[in-house]
């Protein structure tokens, strides 16, 4: 891995030199915490089937089973830490000037690691919303066998995750949008890379002119036309590159 560092000019001198930065983090860089991922082997959807628990048609159809879905993965995820992959990121916010940290996870772990600002694209598993009025409730309560009713409309309480088929939150879609386009260095760690409007996010930092660095121990579809993929887990990864940052400046 330093090997890698020292040998590869173009690489070192992104990561020594560039201060406009963006990282884009999936569920691998949870799975070190003990999250599980979606696509891989073993993966959610590898159990369970994304239509019959990820759309809003599902909830309409079965309030109960994705109520009932949620609730398991949240009391996972409330026992889950964050890993020395979370807690190097929270450290580049510190270390670059213009930092973005843009993330599909859920599970708020980035936050618990320190980083300051976090764009959620899918939400947060932790806050539930109206299905009706739209209303947002920070806080859930892992006891609820049932969805509750919102206090302003009487609709059902849903989880405040995006589902397949819905919009992203617009302002988290343009920031995370704006900030890719300016970048200089772009990270895509832990992701598959195959859901959108995500996966456009490594593909606009290339044609906008950014070195794309990958972190994922399996090449992905983006692999080939990355600048420079490091295949390993991003909890060993992540703080080799900090160090390396933090040596050689
Ligand atoms: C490690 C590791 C370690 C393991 N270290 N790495 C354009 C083209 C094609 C399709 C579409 C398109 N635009 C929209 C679509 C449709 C759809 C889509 O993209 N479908 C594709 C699957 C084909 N997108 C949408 O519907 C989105 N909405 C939208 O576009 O709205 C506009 C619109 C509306 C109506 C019509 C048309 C347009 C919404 C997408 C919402 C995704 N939601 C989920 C669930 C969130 C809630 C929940 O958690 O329950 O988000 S699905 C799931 O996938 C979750 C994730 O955030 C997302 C991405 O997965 P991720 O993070 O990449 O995980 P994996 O499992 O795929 O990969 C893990 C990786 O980690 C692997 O590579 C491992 O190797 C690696 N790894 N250990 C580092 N230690
Ligand atoms: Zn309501």
């Amino acid at each position: 891995m330093l090997d890698e560092l020292n040998q590869k000019e173009g690489l070192r001198r992104a990561l020594l030199n560039f201060r406009r930065v963006v990282v884009l983090t999936g569920a691998g860089i949870s799975a070190e915490s003990g999250v599980p991922t979606f696509r891989e082997k073993g993966g959610l959807w590898g159990k369970y089937n994304p239509e019959e628990l990820a759309t809003a048609r599902a909830f309409q159809k079965n309030p109960q089973l994705v109520w009932e879905w949620y609730q398991w993965r949240r009391g996972l995820i409330s026992e889950m830490k964050p890993n020395p992959g979370h807690y190097a990121i929270a450290e580049m916010e510190r270390l670059f000037d213009d930092f973005s940290l843009i993330t599909q996870n859920v599970d708020g772990l980035h936050r618990a690691a320190g980083s300051k600002i976090v764009l959620e694209m899918h939400g947060n598993i932790m806050r539930n919303k109206c299905f009706d009025c739209g209303k947002v409730f920070d806080g859930i309560n892992l006891k609820d066998k049932e969805p509750p009713r919102c206090d302003g409309c009487g609709g059902l309480y849903r989880p405040d995750v995006v589902w397949f088929g819905e919009m992203l939150p617009s302002d988290v879609l343009y920031a995370a949008f704006q900030s890719t386009q300016s970048c200089e260095l772009f990270f895509s760690i832990g992701t598959s890379a195959l859901v959108h409007p995500a996966a456009s996010l490594p593909i606009e930092a290339m044609h906008s002119g950014a070195y794309v660095i990958e972190i994922n121990p399996q090449p992905t579809v983006i692999s080939h036309s990355v600048d420079h993929t490091f295949l390993g887990p991003s909890g060993e990864i992540l703080p080799q590159i900090v160090d390396f940052i933090k040596a050689n400046r």
